[in-house]
């Protein structure tokens, strides 16, 4: 049984393992309070009890089930923060090795995607845009794609959950991200902020392809646009 979408991405099962360990902990503490809530209800019913006790909690063996409480709470968020930093900083931060640039932007409605052009160097006069509604953005599989995040007018957020990524984009602001997908295929994106009427229209796709699919399709874009800027 598969409650996901499959994870395609390198850091995908990081984040998977994450959102396990934040469950677990939630669904105990969700059992444990419910339990604590009706255990005493029912116990202490007014035929056994019908005079109500007056409990202040200020005796020590009272309090100190505030304190154990607290400290399991405090001790499972410790647990969640540091499990979670390694993925975090791993996700946030471009890594090392780039292998293929490109930038991706929202607009009001549909994702746009800019190829660095034949010199490989994003934000440089040979860059291809391509603005279609539900258009792709080609990859080559087990390549490490550093993508430049932008918006041209409201918050978007650009959301690929084969990789477990999610980001928001924000007006006015350049964000570097990441991702390496490790399986040949067509990945949804869609953008998950409310971003006006046609927000569920963005919806477009990473083609993530062989290095041989992936050249063939960036030397037609190229050499198309090449023939249009001759044109001119
Ligand atoms: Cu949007």
């Amino acid at each position: 049984m598969r409650i996901f979408p499959e994870n395609v991405s390198t850091y995908g099962k990081e984040v998977d393992n994450l959102f396990w360990l934040i469950t677990v902990f939630v669904g105990i503490a969700f059992v444990s309070s419910l339990f604590i809530l009706l255990y005493p209800l029912i116990k202490n019913n007014s035929r056994k009890n019908p005079k109500a006790k007056y409990i202040t909690g200020e005796k020590r063996k009272h309090f100190k089930w505030v304190l154990i409480a607290l400290g399991l709470l405090l001790g499972s968020d410790f647990i969640i923060l540091y499990q979670e930093h390694g993925a975090w900083t791993e996700i946030e931060a471009a890594p090392a090795k780039a292998d293929v640039h490109v930038g991706i932007i929202a607009r009001q409605w549909n994702w746009i995607f800019v190829y660095p052009g034949p010199d490989g160097v994003l934000n440089t006069a040979d860059d291809v845009t391509v603005d279609e509604m539900n258009s792709s953005l080609h990859v080559p599989v087990n390549k490490n794609i550093v993508f430049e995040l932008r918006s041209q007018d409201v918050i978007h957020s650009f959301f690929l959950a084969n990789a477990r990524f999610k980001q928001d984009v924000l007006p006015g602001r350049t964000l570097v991200r990441w991702f390496n997908i490790t399986k040949e295929g067509k990945y949804d994106i869609s953008c998950t902020q409310i971003c006006g009427v046609l927000h569920s229209k963005m919806r477009n796709f990473v083609l993530a392809e062989s290095a041989d699919a992936y050249k063939h399709f960036t030397d037609s874009l190229y050499s198309a646009h090449a023939g249009k800027m001759a044109f001119k």
